[in-house]
């Protein structure tokens, strides 16, 4: 374990991005540790911390572990004072616009957010940690910093970008090691492949499909929209990922690590599984449509997290089969819930339509 820097006998951990999937997962996680759990949130119109209500607290309450800070990866000085006022031993940096297909049509912006944003965390945590803060830094990279490098992929397969999205985290990537070599930083860069839950964005084709197909099944919709069928991914559950990032801060050193299962599906095998769980003919439903295409795509990715199984003692507790039947209960509840109010006479809109 590493010292507790601030203080106050209580680990203080920041997570960019604690509204996403991973930041959910990663904050109750801490929380359950006993942390105090600090996250950084944008101004939106609507909210944006529907993943956080079962653990939000109202922060006048007496003893409350979370604490939410405005702020966004692009705003350098918002980042420097919520530094100054978490007063973190721990930074998870998870903040990302990590949509691959939405990288082509918004570029600069996701550079921006993933490739500057990282870099300008970095400047900030090197300034706190000159003022004499003892801090770990967790940097999310992605399996699609390999693109077209062919599996198995591990930390010495050499990175082959394939979009925007993965060009910008191939920088991050590397902004982290040379603030770990040049400042001697304490930082750990997560490779992390494919992890999907109940909790995934609806736009991510696994959780697009078990929303989609349990819709079917119930009778709400009677097509599904899908780009390329033949895309591998080696998929995981994102609860037993969110670990892997606590265990490379807590080791000795500061390395970098792939996580994954080590077996990989396509996007039709996923449809098959699904369908099997419903007991539905997917080829009935399922049509293509070019926008969801990728003007260059990753075919096949499959991990080798030998190390991470080794040096960190990590190893997914879920399996693909597991997986894809706990997401499609999930949605399939959602979707009786969507029954009943409709069969109640209530007009029931379809959350984010227009974004799929
Ligand atoms: P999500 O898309 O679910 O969450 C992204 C988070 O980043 C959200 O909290 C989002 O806020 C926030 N964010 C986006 N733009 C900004 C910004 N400009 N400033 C501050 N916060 C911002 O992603 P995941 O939870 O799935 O992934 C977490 C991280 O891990 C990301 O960096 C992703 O690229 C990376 N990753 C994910 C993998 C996966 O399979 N899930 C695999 C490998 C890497 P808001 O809610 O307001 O949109
Ligand atoms: P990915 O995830 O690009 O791997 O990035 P996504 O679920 O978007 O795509 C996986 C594969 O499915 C194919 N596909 C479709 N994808 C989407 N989104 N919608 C469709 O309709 C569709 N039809 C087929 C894609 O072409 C692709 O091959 C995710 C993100 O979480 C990143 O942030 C993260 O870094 C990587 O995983 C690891």
């Amino acid at each position: 374990m590493t010292e507790q820097g601030n203080g106050t006998g209580v680990r203080r951990a920041l997570i960019t991005g604690i509204t996403g999937q991973d930041g959910s997962f990663l904050a109750e996680f801490l929380l359950s540790r006993g942390y105090e759990v600090h996250g950084i949130v944008r101004r939106a119109s609507t909210f944006n911390t529907e993943r956080l209500d079962a653990i939000y607290a109202d922060p006048h309450n007496h003893g409350v572990r979370l604490r939410l800070h405005y702020g966004d990866i692009t705003d350098g000085a918002a980042l420097r004072r919520t530094l100054d006022q978490a007063q973190p031993d721990e930074i998870y940096n998870l903040a990302a616009q990590s949509h691959v297909r939405v990288s082509f049509d918004q570029a600069e912006y996701t550079a921006d957010a993933v490739a500057t944003g990282t870099l300008r965390l970095l400047e900030a945590v090197r300034d706190y940690t000159a003022a004499g803060h003892a801090v770990r830094l967790y940097q999310a990279g992605s399996s699609e910093m390999y693109g077209a490098a062919a599996p198995p992929q591990n930390e010495k397969t050499a990175f082959y970008p394939r979009s925007p999205y993965a060009a910008s985290k191939v920088a991050a990537h590397w902004y982290a090691v040379n603030y770990r070599e040049a400042y001697k930083l304490f930082i750990c860069n997560g490779i992390l492949f494919n992890h999907e839950s109940e909790r995934r964005g609806e736009t991510f084709v696994t959780r697009k499909i078990t929303r989609g197909l349990a819709r079917i099944k119930l009778g709400l919709q009677e097509k599904l929209y899908l780009g390329n069928l033949n895309a591998r991914r080696d998929w995981g559950y994102a609860k037993d990922y969110v670990e892997a990032m606590w265990m490379m801060l807590q080791q000795a050193e500061p390395d970098d690590y792939v996580v994954a299962t080590g077996e990989s599906h396509s996007v039709s095998e996923f449809l098959d599984q699904a369908s099997s769980c419903l007991g539905l003919d997917w080829k009935k439903h399922v049509k293509e449509d070019p926008r969801y295409l990728r003007p260059t795509e990753v075919d096949f990715l499959c991990g080798d997290a030998t190390k991470a199984r080794t040096k960190l003692g990590w190893a997914p507790k879920v399996s693909f089969e597991q997986l894809v039947k706990l997401m499609v209960e999930h949605d399939l509840e959602l979707a009786r819930q969507e029954t009943t109010l409709t069969k109640a006479g209530h007009q029931v809109a379809q959350r984010g339509a227009s974004q799929r």
